[in-house]
């Protein structure tokens, strides 16, 4: 385990910014006491404390037992409950008047705009489900969904859950290598995909990308591909008996479809997430306790009320839009914003018009996109009336104190609360955060645990201490019940650091309030703009080249991205690192992975540092991509590599 660098203490921060009062006044929660009794009932009591919660939600047959521990970390909630989370977002709202108010309000990036009020929403699911159905999909299949940011996706996740069809969302920024890889790793045999989606005012040829990502998939026997860039400038082959046009389903589909009651225990979901190795793991997310979680936090951490129009910029195809764009607002009967596109298009000022636009009060976006509108300038924010909003958040990596005041200032007027929310594609839903009627914030802190969870700060023998580990003491309901196929990655992942103890993999500190500071990942895994990259994966794509022997990457700080990849590839010998070998690698990563996951910086070697027991040492490039002063080379097996390595970057 590497901590070298990430458990620097930051800068003292010492700024607090207590709860506004108006907002304040109206909030579930007000002050902290009630908090402090609420957080220390959920921890001593969560039976009762679960239960009640779950009560709020629609069961066809009640649990028998909230929590059972017995075959732990296979942890299960609300035992022998039947329930299904499609019908708690839609079927439970349309006996009132949230039947006729807007769940999703959508705008694709050329500017077109649709509403779907729950009613409209339910009947569409209801008939996707019965046309999912209809192509042979039952409870239990894996079903992957390669989609833009359309009402469609939402619709899609609903429909397989509504029939206890297993779905796999998979960023539609992945290339056909990855998805071939997901859909393969759990043999799904529906894939469902559009023609095309905008993204930037270019058109993704989504269905292109799927056609060869499953040219050699003998499980997918069915596709479905909704019709959403017009045939132009990407005509879509359909593939006979195997592709279906989405519209022509629905078309025929009735609109009669019970949602099938679930076990509590059922997976909902997988979803693929990087990991240390090269291989992506499988999330398991199961029914009734992921609903309740993500039902819970969408209601205290928002304070989402039945007025308020909720933006979270995540895509569907990350957690985060998992639980804050579908799931947890929906629950709520919430209305929510949808935007398909890029927030600098058609300029740099789309995010602000889209909040005066739909009176956005909610927003949730991410770090990364915060400091990009930083750079951008004020005057795009200035151009917009803002004044509907009543709440901020983030997600997705640590907030530098800068980017938040900024965000505090120019964007809430120095009038809406900040939500610092840390979580992870694990723990299903939002951990570490400010409830924001109570809890005063500091810049850069996630602040204090949600309700159920035990959070600690550990150090490695798995003592408290102020900083090191972060980690999750007890089980709450949202959490990942396995990896798909990989019972014991799970363990030795998340288990194995400590006894009995959830492992996220970051470091943190704990300050003298009790307040925690989330500093970053503490293995192998680099959150560039919010994307989470296993530089392990980068690495075995490097080295399918013929010209790479080696290839070592790790993050290192970026002003925009918070952290940036930086690649040593050695080379064989004969090869010369040109620029055409450059621009090879970064279509081999773009191939292999992703565009996304290209790196920053390539940089060729002979050699790369090694234990004498042939390591790669990566915390010596560390030192030489950040610049730092070298650490210690003595356990190097050539210390000299250290030195040409180090002329090398600077050149
Ligand atoms: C929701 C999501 C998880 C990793 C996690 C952290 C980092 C997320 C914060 C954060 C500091 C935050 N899921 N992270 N939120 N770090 N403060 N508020 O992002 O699975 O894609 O990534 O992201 O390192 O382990 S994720």
């Amino acid at each position: 385990m590497k901590k070298d660098g990430l458990l620097e203490t930051r800068l003292e921060e010492t700024r607090v910014f207590a709860p506004n009062d108006a907002f304040r006044s109206r909030a579930r929660i007000k002050n902290l006491s009630e908090y402090r009794r609420m957080y220390e009932e959920s921890l001593s009591n969560p039976e009762s404390f679960w239960g009640k919660i779950a009560g709020e939600l629609h069961w066809f047959k009640k649990w028998d037992t909230v929590l059972d521990e017995t075959n732990a970390p296979f942890f299960q909630w609300f035992v022998n409950g039947k329930t299904n989370i499609s019908y708690n977002c839609l079927d439970r709202h349309l006996d009132s008047a949230t039947r006729n108010k807007a769940a999703i309000i959508w705008e694709g990036e050329p500017g077109e705009r649709r509403v779907l009020t729950y009613w409209d929403l339910a009947r569409e699911v209801r008939k996707f489900a019965n046309s999912l159905k209809s192509l042979g999909v039952k409870k239990g299949d894996r079903v992957a969904i390669y989609l833009p940011m359309i009402p469609e996706l939402a619709v899609s996740v609903l429909a397989c859950a509504r029939i206890g069809a297993i779905h796999s969302v998979i960023f539609a920024g992945f290339s056909a290598e990855s998805i071939r890889d997901r859909v393969l790793d759990c043999s799904c045999s529906l894939v469902i995909t559009a023609d095309g989606g905008w993204r930037r005012g270019n058109v993704l040829p989504l269905k292109k990308i799927v056609d060869e990502a499953i040219s050699d998939c003998d499980c997918v026997k069915n596709v479905v591909v909704v019709k959403r860039a017009s045939g132009d400038p990407f005509p879509c082959r359909v593939k006979e008996g195997r592709d279906h046009w989405y519209h022509r389903l629905i078309e025929e589909a009735s609109s009669d479809c019970d949602a099938e009651p679930m076990d509590s225990e059922e997976t909902l979901f997988l979803l693929y997430t990087s990991g240390t190795t090269g291989k992506p793991k499988g999330i398991i997310h199961t029914t009734g306790g992921y609903m309740v979680y993500t039902y819970l936090t969408t209601k205290y951490v928002f304070d989402i009320r039945p007025e308020d129009v909720f933006w979270c910029t995540a895509d569907i195809g990350w957690i985060t839009g998992h639980s804050y764009i579908v799931y947890g607002p929906l629950a709520n009967g919430a209305t929510v914003l949808m935007y398909e596109g890029a927030p600098d298009t058609p300029d740099k000022g789309r995010f602000w018009e889209l909040i005066e636009k739909y009176g956005v009060t909610l927003f949730y976006t991410a770090p990364t996109a915060i400091r990009a509108f930083m750079k951008w300038g004020d005057r795009w924010p200035e151009k917009y009336d803002l004044s509907s909003l009543r709440l901020l958040g983030t997600v997705g990596e640590p907030i530098n104190p800068e980017a938040w005041m900024w965000y505090h200032t120019t964007i809430g007027k120095e009038r809406c609360p900040i939500v610092d929310t840390w979580w992870q594609t694990e723990t299903g839903g939002i951990m570490i955060t400010p409830l924001p009627g109570c809890v005063p914030t500091k810049p850069g802190s996630a602040t204090l645990p949600f309700f159920g969870i035990d959070a600690a700060v550990l150090d490695d023998e798995g003592k408290e201490t102020t900083a090191g580990f972060l980690a999750i003491r007890k089980p709450w309901p949202g959490m990942l019940r396995g990896i798909y196929g990989d019972a014991e990655r799970f363990k030795e992942t998340y288990w194995s650091k400590w006894p009995g103890v959830y492992f996220p993999g970051d470091g943190a500190r704990k300050d003298s309030d009790g307040y925690f500071w989330i500093l970053g990942r503490v293995d192998d895994v680099v959150n560039v703009a919010g994307h989470r990259i296993g530089t392990a994966e980068l690495e075995s794509a490097f080295v399918e080249h013929p010209a790479v022997a080696e290839s070592a990457v790790i993050g290192i700080p970026h002003d925009l991205k918070g952290q940036a990849l930086v690649a040593f590839c050695s080379l064989r010998e004969g090869a010369e690192g040109t620029e055409d070998l450059l621009a090879e690698l970064n279509d081999l990563i773009a191939k292999k992975i992703g565009k996304f996951a290209r790196p920053e910086k390539i940089i060729f070697s002979s050699e790369l540092p090694k234990t004498r027991s042939g390591k790669i040492m990566r915390r010596l490039l560390r030192d030489i991509a950040t610049g730092r002063a070298l650490g210690n080379v003595t356990t190097l097996a050539d210390a000299s590599v250290m030195e040409r390595l180090k002329a090398q970057y600077e050149e």
